[in-house]
């Protein structure tokens, strides 16, 4: 099952979209025997010119190597791929990761599903996009059995950094889900700060070094915030939670003036407007953690959201 190389162990990649094709080419290109399968057929062709096998079926695919890679639309198709004739029996005895995006729950139960079959289970997510896959700067999150990764560490690390988390395969898509939510919510911010200098006629092109420098400036503030929120003492003589609301008043008022919309600025600056009628007013900023965590009225889910099962 490994192959001549000890360093290049044989690897089967399921999935062959355009993250799956990105994994299946990293491990091709470094030297690892890659088996490859896809549910519709036609996309492996690239990968079998450079060197790659393509297996019948995914049972084949399973069967092929010590270590088999997932990475497939959502955790239902990983599951329909999985319970497929044959699939279950050829992975006993391997070891398993999925790197398709879900649910910290979809990863647990998917972990289970294998130790019961008596699976070796490493959840993972991918923090890049396809063409930055097997660079070295990109990170690649993985939870689960611990002895597994370490197993493959050496092979997993050609997609880019692993960080492994723990146990609970929960984990990876915890760590993952938290920093698209700042990812999201960053753009947010920056999507609401082009439309607003746009009203002036700055391009968006003008105004990113000063988005860039103002984003390492942020990165500066969090060390002392991380202090705040892990003592949970929000005691400031810098910059309020007052503060900042009056800031944010302006910058509503600003908006509006300016004739755009303040879609991302408001449940913010509501969150804000609730810590003051709770007394944090003359606490910090970081202290809206405290609400966060204890959800109230802003956390209602807006009609027609997507269900907590949908994939990022
Ligand atoms: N692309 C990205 O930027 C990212 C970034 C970080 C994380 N992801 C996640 O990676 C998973 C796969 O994403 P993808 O970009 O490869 O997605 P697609 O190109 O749409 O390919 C989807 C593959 O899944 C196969 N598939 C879908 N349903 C089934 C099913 N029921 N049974 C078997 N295979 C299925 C699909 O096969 P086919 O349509 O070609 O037959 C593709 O191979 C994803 O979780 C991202 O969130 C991507």
């Amino acid at each position: 099952m490994t192959t001549a190389h000890e360093t290049s162990p044989a690897v089967t990649v399921i999935g062959l979209g355009a993250m799956g094709s990105a994994l299946a080419g990293v491990f091709t290109e470094a030297g690892n025997s890659t088996t490859v399968w896809n549910r519709t057929p036609g996309k492996a062709d690239e990968l079998v010119a450079s060197g790659a096998t393509e297996a019948a079926t995914a049972a084949e695919a399973a069967a092929a190597s010590p270590l088999v890679v997932v990475c497939l639309f959502d955790y239902p198709a990983v599951r329909e791929v999985l319970e497929a004739d044959g699939v279950a029996e050829a992975l006993a005895g391997r070891v398993l990761v999925n790197l398709t995006s879900g649910t910290t729950a979809q990863a647990r139960e998917t972990a289970a599903w294998a130790a019961e079959r008596g699976i070796a289970y490493v959840d993972g997510a991918i923090m890049t996009i396809p063409p930055l896959i097997g660079t070295p700067d990109v990170d690649l999150f993985y939870a689960g059995s611990q002895r597994a990764f370490a197993a493959h560490e050496v092979t997993l690390a050609r997609l880019g950094k692993a960080t492994f988390f723990g146990e609970d395969a929960g984990l990876a898509l915890l760590y993952d889900l938290a920093l698209l939510g700042m990812l999201w919510s960053t753009y947010g911010g920056f999507l609401h700060a082009v439309a607003l200098v746009g009203t002036e006629g700055v391009t968006a092109e003008a105004f990113l070094p000063h988005a860039t420098s103002w984003l390492s400036g942020i990165a500066s503030f969090m060390p002392y915030d991380v202090e705040e929120i892990d003592k949970r003492d929000y005691a400031t003589e810098i910059s309020s939670l007052q503060v900042n609301a009056t800031g944010i008043e302006h910058l509503i008022e600003v908006s509006r003036a300016q004739g755009i919309g303040v879609d991302v600025m408001a449940p913010l600056h509501a969150l804000m407007q609730r810590g003051i009628a709770e007394g944090r007013g003359g606490e910090s900023l970081s202290s809206l953690v405290e609400l966060i965590r204890r959800p109230g009225a802003g956390d209602a889910e807006p009609a027609g959201a997507a269900t907590a099962g949908a994939a990022a």
